[in-house]
């Protein structure tokens, strides 16, 4: 008998997202429930994302999964959150008797390839397109249909984010099962096509102190994080839907960049204190107000996650010039080729 009968095996892909209302803290860290909501831009599919094959088989004798081509441990309990859900929600479907779902498969075990086409280590939200990539390649293998991103969640809060593209909300809900913690797209990809990020890559280094324990050091800690998510994060997310509505940049930028530079204080207000961003972090902060201030108006805007690389928000008609003033300030680094990566966020067509 050829033990590879019954094969089934699915590719997706998934794209990075980068916040401009960054998430920061939990209030509950098995279900992963955030303290606040947040916000994101979806790049496009072809520049920063993972590729997931997931195959699945009577013959396979357990789960298992390889990361860039090393096998990992399946048991980490983030994975096992996932791979449950899933295979719960599939379950779930042919009870209901739904004519169209194979039954059989669900209790196969699963082999997952995952490979992302940019560094992990240069903390660009890898876990984000990761877990999403995941989960949606498993929707797809085992037929779940409907709201996934309260399972990529459990995977890694960002993640819920990145399984819509465009601008995407995802909202902290209230409920404590987490079933109202999801991911909702407020414009699609196409809505604002001159808008366009640039990557800086200060640093392909693996950051110092994770964005899981990060969090959870900051939540019992800093003060400052408690002002954030009740008063502050609030208003500002009204405030950047609307001016995403508007296709307003110049609102758009200065939100994104005051909010980028309150997540870092929260950092440094957490005790002992964390600090992400390194000095050429903060040449870069200093070049983008300048260029800003020069023109009288925003028209580059920076935003930082947990690393010091730093991601540039502009239209594309400032792109070119701002790449050049990058290159000049930044001679050393801009010769290395992975320095500045210029991608388009929305597509046009
Ligand atoms: C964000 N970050 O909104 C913020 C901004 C980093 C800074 O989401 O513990 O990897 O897996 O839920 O999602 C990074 O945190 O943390 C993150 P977990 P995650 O993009």
């Amino acid at each position: 008998e050829n033990g590879h009968q019954n094969l089934a095996m699915v590719t997706c892909t998934a794209p990075v997202n980068i916040a401009v209302i960054k998430y920061w803290g939990k209030r509950d860290e098995d279900l992963i429930l955030p303290i606040n909501s947040s916000l994101s831009v979806t790049l496009h599919q072809e520049q920063l994302k993972t590729m997931t094959t997931i195959a699945c088989s009577r013959s396979f004798q357990q789960d298992r999964i390889w990361l860039n081509g090393k096998e990992e441990d399946i048991s980490c309990p983030r994975l096992q959150s996932c791979l449950q859900e899933i295979r719960r929600l599939a379950r779930k479907r042919r009870n209901t008797g739904d004519p169209t779902s194979d039954v059989s498969i669900v209790s196969n075990k699963v082999h997952i390839c995952s490979v992302n086409n940019f560094p992990t280590a240069a903390g660009l939200a890898s876990s984000a397109a990761g877990y999403a990539c995941l989960v949606y390649t498993l929707s797809q293998l085992f037929g779940v249909e409907g709201e996934l991103s309260a399972v990529a969640r459990q995977g890694s809060g960002s993640a819920c984010r990145s399984l819509y593209g465009g601008f995407v909300q995802w909202k902290m809900g209230e409920w404590s099962d987490g079933k109202d913690s999801i991911a909702e797209q407020v414009e699609s990809e196409s809505y604002w096509p001159e808008l366009r990020v640039l990557i800086l890559v200060v640093s392909a280094e693996q950051k110092s102190v994770g964005s899981t324990s990060g969090m959870h050091t900051s939540v019992k800690t800093s003060q400052l994080l408690k002002y954030r998510a009740s008063v502050v994060v609030p208003c500002r997310m009204e405030e950047m839907i609307r001016v995403i509505r508007q296709r307003d940049f110049q609102a758009f930028g200065e939100l994104t960049m005051k909010d980028s530079n309150q997540f870092h204080a929260t950092c440094l207000d957490t005790y002992p204190p964390i600090f992400y961003l390194n000095n050429v972090s903060h040449r870069i902060i200093s070049l983008v107000h300048r260029y800003n201030q020069y023109y009288g108006e925003t028209k580059v805007a920076y935003t930082f996650d947990a690393g010091p690389n730093a991601v540039i928000y502009t239209l594309q008609e400032h792109l070119p010039e701002f790449v050049q003033v990058v290159r000049h300030f930044f001679p050393s680094e801009a010769n290395g080729s992975e320095f500045v990566r210029g991608l388009p966020v929305c597509s046009a067509d």
